[in-house]
């Protein structure tokens, strides 16, 4: 007699989604346990981060801006069911080949997690947990396929086979149920690790429980001019909580601040190390600095400026005496990312410094905690390395920074710029007495005017608010009677040694964006 009965392909494929959620969360709970920072969604992603090239970087933050992690584990998690869904068909067809497509995905993990910057003993642990998991779980659900009815027309009517479908049948709700079983094991395993990983942060709770010392030299007063408090417009100082974030962590590095150090070493004549108590007890300074991102296009938000507190990194590079060849250090972090800063910038009289507070407060974990680098006048990715632990004394022509080998400028000073931030973008508003107003920046060097242009006609000075410093942005306004119907606004800022801002327009790569910032503003009776 013919074979009544088979296995459906769509629900070989649900078992293989089933499975890796499976897999997936054993993998993060193993994680939570034996190796917090070698999570397998969190290793692949940085292993995707980090081999992506430029492009992708810039597509990502153009699409998602900062929400450009969340937009990369989305696509990981897309890829993973796809994955899986195939592991369940070949599983179904030719065991135990999905089994095998399983564990080979794990061990695409394991390889991430091992070739990551300063993996741990036992990094390697849970992805492999996750993809036996997934290859056991896959295992079970395949043995558990329901037949289907697939009788051949001939035998359709006889009382018989009627009889044959209802196994079937049970044999559907069970394959149900340990389906449903195994991907909510997984889903629970997840957001249970997820959960641990938050309260098992003893980092934040020691970072809580600490108190800066009152810095030796206090930084002066934001001006009582210096913030024209103009809604819409953003504040002067950013709050932390709003100031944008940018780097290739996708898990937060840990670091006790008891355990961290800073190692200079490289072309200098007395390598240094320098302990979290060392640091705090030296004479800390505040200054305000406005810190850039090169991947802010014009009229972008990925700029704020905070209120830091540090030692001068000059101080430290003194102490270990680099030599005279030296141009370059390149500031390496924790979890590998380099920047390169040319070493004149560390070493004039510039603010730049070892940075443990942002306003007011120990550096929040995203922006750098226990300790991170801020130097006025270069765009962040050739200076503000967070999770700072070694400064190498060396030469641009003998070491290369993370963004350099992808394309970026090997050196980054921050272009002069200006925004518009009220009205706001496609904001419709009525006809009558209004504002424009902004913020313009080029640290190291200062504003002396910003200048409006509304529908193509004259340049008209704004007014400029009181600059904190030269290192700072600056707000401007300028009043403007709005008329009804579609205006052109423009804006361009002059710097201190009278450069006028260019109207050229280039990309933020490879070394930051120029052009005037325009908005498009509709007028209503
Ligand atoms: N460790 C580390 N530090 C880093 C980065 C990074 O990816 N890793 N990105 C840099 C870049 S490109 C910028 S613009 C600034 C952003 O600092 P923020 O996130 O505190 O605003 O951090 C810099 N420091
Ligand atoms: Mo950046």
């Amino acid at each position: 007699m013919a074979r009544a009965t088979r296995t459906s392909p769509a629900a070989a494929a649900v078992a293989g989604i089933a499975a890796a959620l499976f897999g997936a969360g054993v993998g993060e709970i193993v994680a939570v346990f034996v190796a917090p920072a070698a999570s397998p969604v969190a290793v692949i992603g940085s292993a995707l981060i980090d081999f992506a090239p430029a492009w992708a970087k810039e597509t990502a933050i153009a699409l998602f801006g900062t929400a450009d992690k969340i937009a990369l584990i989305v696509g990981i998690s897309i890829v993973l069911v796809l994955v899986a869904a195939i592991a369940g068909l070949i599983e179904r067809a030719r065991p135990p080949f999905g089994l095998a497509l399983m564990i080979v995905f794990g061990g695409v993990g394991v390889l991430a997690a091992m070739t990551r910057a300063n993996p741990g003993q036992l990094d390697w642990v849970p992805s492999l947990s996750a993809g036996v998991a997934a290859a056991l779980a896959l295992n079970l659900l395949i043995a558990r396929l329901p037949e289907r009815a697939t009788a051949p027309a001939e035998d359709v009517g006889s009382d018989a086979e009627e009889t044959a479908v209802r196994p079937a049948a049970a044999s559907r709700r069970t394959f149900l149920l340990w389906t449903v079983g195994t991907a909510a094991v997984g889903v629970l395993a997840t957001v249970g690790s997820s959960v641990a990983r938050a309260g098992s942060r003893a980092v934040t709770a020691v970072r809580e429980a600490l108190t800066l010392p009152t810095p030796a030299v206090a930084a002066a007063p934001v001006p009582a001019g210096a913030e024209l408090g103009i809604t819409g417009l953003d504040p002067v100082v950013t709050p932390n909580d709003r100031f944008y974030r940018i780097d290739t962590a996708l898990i937060v590095p840990q670091i006790d601040p008891a355990e961290w150090s800073l190692r200079i070493h490289g072309m200098v004549e007395n390598e240094v190390t320098l302990t979290w108590d060392e640091l705090l007890a030296l004479p800390l300074e505040e200054s305000h600095t406005t810190l850039a991102c090169v991947s802010n296009p014009v009229g972008g938000d990925l700029i704020g400026n905070a209120l830091w507190l540090g030692y001068p990194i000059r101080e430290l590079l003194a102490r270990a005496v680099p030599q005279a060849d030296a141009d370059m250090v390149l500031s390496r972090s924790i979890d590998g990312f380099t920047a390169s800063s040319p070493i004149e910038a560390l070493t004039d009289e510039r603010n730049a410094i070892l940075a443990v507070g942002m306003n007011g407060e120990p550096l929040p974990p995203e922006h750098g905690f226990p300790v991170r680098m801020v130097v006025p006048g270069l765009y962040g990715y050739v200076s503000a390395t967070k999770w700072v632990t070694e400064l190498e004394v060396t030469r641009f022509d003998k070491a290369t920074a993370y963004w350099t080998t992808r394309g970026w400028s090997e050196r980054g000073p921050i272009k002069l710029q200006s925004r518009i931030d009220v009205p706001k973008k496609q904001q419709g508003m009525s006809a009558g007495d209004s504002v424009i107003a902004g913020v313009a920046w080029q640290q190291q060097v200062g504003i002396s005017a910003v200048e409006v242009q509304i529908d193509e006609g004259e340049w008209q000075q704004a007014t400029l608010a009181t600059a904190i410093s030269n290192d700072t942005w600056v707000q401007w306004s300028i009043p403007w009677t709005a008329t009804v119907g579609d205006h052109l606004i423009r804006c361009r800022a002059v710097s201190a040694t009278g450069e006028v801002q260019t109207a050229d327009v280039s990309r933020v790569d490879p070394d930051g964006a120029t052009g005037w910032h325009e908005r498009f503003i509709s007028v209503f009776a």
